[in-house]
């Protein structure tokens, strides 16, 4: 009888045996979605012709397997798998290649299955869910005779190093063929490739971990199969082809010599091996081989002579490790180079024979430098940051130094000062030299209720850079924690942060116990929600010692440095104190703007034909859940240029000349700069799946009632579900333009909707924890920021699909700029923006939602929502729907609006403080 040799055979309308002969089977990565937005942006505007295209350049490539993927939180993916299935079959020269239906939704492989011709993979199945569900889709999988592609995954997550790859793919493979009685030459194993060169030390040997795996699995599991995504491994280096396509071919080189059969690869991104220049391939197979401790330094070094140098290698400019050292400290400061500075730290060290003299000395000059740069305009955040980055890890260095001779030199300080003064304890000795020590300890905290911190953070380390000691307790910390600590540590100032509105009376309160608690150090008041009328008028009367309102991190360290100075800070609180009583004076006493009474300001409303009008209804009502939507997707929807505000750098992001519009050509370069590295940092969120994108959206039916807007349970609305509340504006306009409410968009009684939605990021505190562990306050801060912008986007880019789905926009009809600029039909007002203020209207949205079980986002007592990378709103879809602000609100209609929320005056006024026109 004739013996059919071992291989895996798969087919299209025609056969593929990949026997012992043949090569690397290439797998095709363009159709699929995750990985090509060009394809994912077809497929969602209905494009399947184009879109199969896309699968036939596959094969004119090389591709042996073609891979689709529709996981998309846009796409309905089961439909989508099942009608792009039955469309190839209509093209034979596509039909003929084997499929690999690519899914983390065990419903989309399934429907796949039942459209798939011929014998194809399925991609991909795991141990995540445990055995059970595991054996039950091998057998479902098998009965439709098709191949399967297992990832290195089980109960307890993803397979990372060696030991556990090993471990859950024997264990998978046992299940599978002694179990299950799969097939083995139809098992595909893929171990998890996982970037190398990442900063991290425990990515250092995923390279190796998977080559020697792969090796294991084929000597150990007779008939497996090995495959794998290779462009993952190179993440770190995005933006630099030349590496990266070196660091594909020598990943493949060795994986392929250790039997790895298949992978998911560009062939457009691979160099020839022999061909890589002999010191790149030694640096890169340092890296993947992890043959020294030093090798992403020495790759990262290396890299930059090949960036955009067409693989030409340029000499790096290191003429500034000629000069003396007090100068190469102050060089690599300036410049954020961290290469040296160990060594560099450790010269000083010997020369200057006490470590703290080092950081008095040179180190302090340097930052005194950067400092003075940064006052003068010259230096910009980002780099400011660098410089943090570089001195604190100069000061990690000499950390166990200083310990040792701290002791020594307070025994001194201590002797000099008993000396002076005999009557001094022990303790306060010690507390007074530990102090003469210190430029001052600055104690900062975000209050209790608010989750934001980029501001605060980026003080933090500004206030560090200029030597102050800064103590940062971290968000949502409470008043009695941060007055405990303040007398713990001795601080010298006490600085508040606060994004939202309800964090000013969470201020007011600190300042309030402040003053029961006998305090009298400076309190600094800061965050995109303060101001300086509102310290003065609600905060500073509160507390005896200076309160100060400072407007950004610049202003810290010049309030700061005259507030500590025996010298300066007499002068400068009576001059504060000056400034907030004509602040005050002004607010009780200065014109005031002519207001209409409640009554006044609904008459003057719009006046809307809503008999001639009919609202658009949306394809749903409900909600809908968007989980893991594609963050490249999501990427395309952001918006820069608050991101460079954050980093201090003003402007407005054009998007297509990727430059920073601003006078200041230097700040341009700048944020050029900092736009590429957030750029990589996105690349390394994305390769490392950091962060989560959730959210929700849905429709309702509704109708105004008054300045309400009710939610009906369903179209019958005849039973309310809830209501919305909005507030109207109240200043009497000569414009002639109406005084609005967001309830003047909804039909009082036609069929009309309303729509809501949260979205959040979450992961972004947890990575930068990360990296304030590994000295990085640079990463740390760009990875919130980065996320914030993600949330924003994710929000923009949900509005979209909404008022597709409510039918009044096409799915292409704007081009990103427009989406960006709103320049579109319907708005989406969140509670706390201008338009209502009111924050608690955000529990009556998260429950009509239920929100909090279908995103993960909840909200503080302050209303504050977490992860703090998130936002939340309503929907309006009239064509006359428009932002607006609301302020100099008036008692009659606060009276008006507790009533209507079955809440006290009191409550109202809590809530809306800033917005109030009376006292
Ligand atoms: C970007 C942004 C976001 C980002 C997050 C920002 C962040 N992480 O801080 C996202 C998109 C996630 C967001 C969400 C929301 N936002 Co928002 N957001 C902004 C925006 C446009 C810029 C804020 C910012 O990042 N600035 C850059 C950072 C670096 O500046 P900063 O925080 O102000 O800090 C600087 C200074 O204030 C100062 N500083 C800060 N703290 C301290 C402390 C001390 C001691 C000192 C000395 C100095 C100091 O120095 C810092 C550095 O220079 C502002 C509007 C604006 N122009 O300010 C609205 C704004 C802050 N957001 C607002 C609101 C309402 C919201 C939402 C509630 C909306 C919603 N319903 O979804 C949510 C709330 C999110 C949550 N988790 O609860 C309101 C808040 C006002 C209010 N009524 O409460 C604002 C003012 C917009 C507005 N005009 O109404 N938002």
């Amino acid at each position: 009888m004739k013996t059919i040799p071992h291989a895996l055979r798969l087919s299209g309308t025609e056969a593929y045996n990949h026997t012992a002969d043949k090569r690397f089977l290439m797998i095709g990565e363009r159709a699929n979605v995750a990985g090509s937005p060009q394809f994912a942006k077809l497929v969602r505007a209905g494009d399947l012709e184009a879109a199969v295209e896309v699968a036939r350049q596959q094969i004119g490539n090389g591709a042996n397997v073609i891979d689709i993927c529709f996981d998309d939180g846009l796409i309905d993916g089961k439909a989508m798998m099942s009608r792009f299935l039955q469309l190839l079959q209509g093209e034979p020269d596509v039909a003929k290649v084997p499929i690999m239906v690519d899914s983390s939704k065990w419903e989309i492989l399934e429907e796949g299955l039942k459209y798939l011709q011929g014998k194809g993979i399925v991609n991909s199945i795991s141990l995540k869910e445990g055995e059970e569900n595991f054996k039950k889709q091998a057998r479902h999988i098998m009965k439709y005779g098709a191949a399967v592609v297992v990832m290195a995954f089980d109960e307890n997550g993803q397979a990372a190093t060696y030991e556990e790859k090993v471990r859950i793919c024997e264990r998978a493979y046992r299940i599978l063929v002694d179990e299950v009685g799969f097939n083995q030459d139809d098992i595909i194993f893929d171990p998890n490739i996982l970037t190398v060169a990442t900063g991290i030390e425990e990515h250092n040997n995923y390279a190796l971990d998977f080559i020697n795996a792969t090796r294991w699995i084929k000597e150990n599991l007779p008939g497996a199969k090995v495959s794998g995504g290779v462009s993952n491994i190179s993440f770190s280096f995005r933006g630099n082809n030349k590496v990266r396509e070196a660091m594909h071919s020598a990943f493949l080189y060795h994986a392929g010599l250790a039997g790895m059969d298949m992978g998911i690869v560009n062939a457009g991104m691979l160099e020839v091996y022999d061909e890589i220049p002999k010191d790149l391939l030694e640096h890169v197979e340092d890296v993947l081989l992890n043959r020294r401790a030093d090798s992403t330094e020495r790759l990262l070094e290396l890299a930059e002579s090949y960036k955009g140098q067409g693989g030409k290698k340029v000499e790096e400019d290191l003429s500034w490790r000629d000069q003396p050292v007090e100068k190469r400290l102050e060089y690599a400061l300036l410049k954020g180079i961290d290469k040296f500075i160990d060594e560099d730290t450790e010269e000083a060290r010997v020369k200057y024979v006490r470590p703290l003299k080092v950081i008095e000395g040179p180190l302090m000059d340097g930052m005194g430098v950067v400092g003075d740069l940064f006052g003068a305009g010259k230096m910009f955040l980002p780099q400011v940051v660098k410089s943090a980055r570089v001195m604190k890890k100069a000061v990690a260095w000499l950390f166990p130094f200083m310990e040792a001779d701290k002791a020594e030199y307070l025994a001194s300080d201590i002797a000099e000062l008993k000396a002076a003064n005999p009557d001094l304890t022990d303790d306060e000795a010690l507390r007074q030299a530990e102090r003469a020590r210190s430029a001052g300890r600055f104690l900062i905290a975000t209050v209790k209720g608010d989750v934001h911190d980029i501001g605060k953070n980026i003080v933090g380390v500004v206030l560090a850079c200029n030597g102050f000691e800064v103590t940062d307790m971290g968000v949502m910390v409470s008043c009695d924690k941060i007055l405990a600590k303040a007398k713990e540590i001795g601080a010298d100032v006490i600085g508040l942060s606060g994004l939202i509105t309800p964090s000013l009376d969470e201020m007011v309160h600190v300042a309030k116990e402040m003053e029961k608690g006998g305090f009298t150090v400076p309190l600094l008041v800061g965050g995109a929600t303060t101001s300086a009328a509102h310290t003065a008028i609600k905060i500073a009367e509160h507390y005896s010692g200076p309160v100060v309102h400072v407007l950004d991190a610049s202003r810290s360290v010049p309030v700061t440095t005259s507030l500590l100075s025996k010298d300066q800070k007499e002068g400068f609180a009576a001059e504060n104190r000056e400034k907030q009583q004509k602040l005050r004076d002004n607010f009780l006493g200065g014109p005031k703007k002519e207001t209409l009474s409640i009554e006044a300001a609904r008459a003057a409303g719009p006046k809307l034909d809503w008999a001639s009008y009919t609202p658009p209804v949306p394809s749903f009502t409900g909600t809908r859940t968007i989980s893991r939507p594609s963050l490249r997707e999501l990427a395309g929807f952001i918006d820069w240029t608050p991101f460079f505000h954050a980093w201090e750098l003003r402007g407005v992001w054009d998007r297509k000349a990727n430059v920073l519009k601003t006078k200041n050509a230097e700040g341009a370069a700048e944020a050029a700069k900092l736009h590429q590295d957030a750029l990589g940092w996105i690349d390394r969120i994305i390769a490392e799946d950091r962060f989560r994108a959730e959210g929700i959206y849905g429709f309702f039916p509704a109708n105004s009632t008054g300045d309400d807007i009710i939610v009906w349970t369903d179209e019958s609305r005849s039973t309310e579900r809830t209501r919305f509340h909005s507030l109207r504006q109240q200043i009497k306009k000569d414009s002639g333009k109406p005084n609005v409410a967001l309830s003047d968009w909804v039909s009082p009684s036609g069929k009309d909707y309303v729509g809501g939605f949260v979205v959040g990021i979450h992961g972004a505190h947890e990575f930068a924890d990360e990296l304030d562990q590994q000295i990085d306050p640079y990463g740390s801060i760009m990875v919130k920021a980065i996320a914030d912008r993600f949330a924003e986007a994710f929000a923009e880019f949900l509005h979209h699909q909404a008022r597709v789905e409510w039918g009044y926009e096409k799915e292409d009809e704007l081009t990103h700029d427009q989406l960006i600029h709103e320049n579109y039909q319907g708005i989406r007002p969140a509670p706390g923006y201008p338009a209502q203020p009111d924050h608690t209207e955000k529990p009556l949205l998260f429950d009509l939602l239920q929100a909090s079980d279908a995103t993960g986002v909840t909200l503080t007592e302050s209303c504050a929502m977490h992860p703090g990378a998130a936002v939340c709103g309503l929907y309006f879809s009239h064509p006359d729907s428009h932002y607006f602000a609301i302020s100099e609100l008036q008692k009659d209609q606060i009276e008006d609006y507790a009533k209507r929320k079955g809440i006290s005056l009191q409550e109202a006024e809590k809530w809306l403080g800033p917005w109030l026109g009376y006292a």
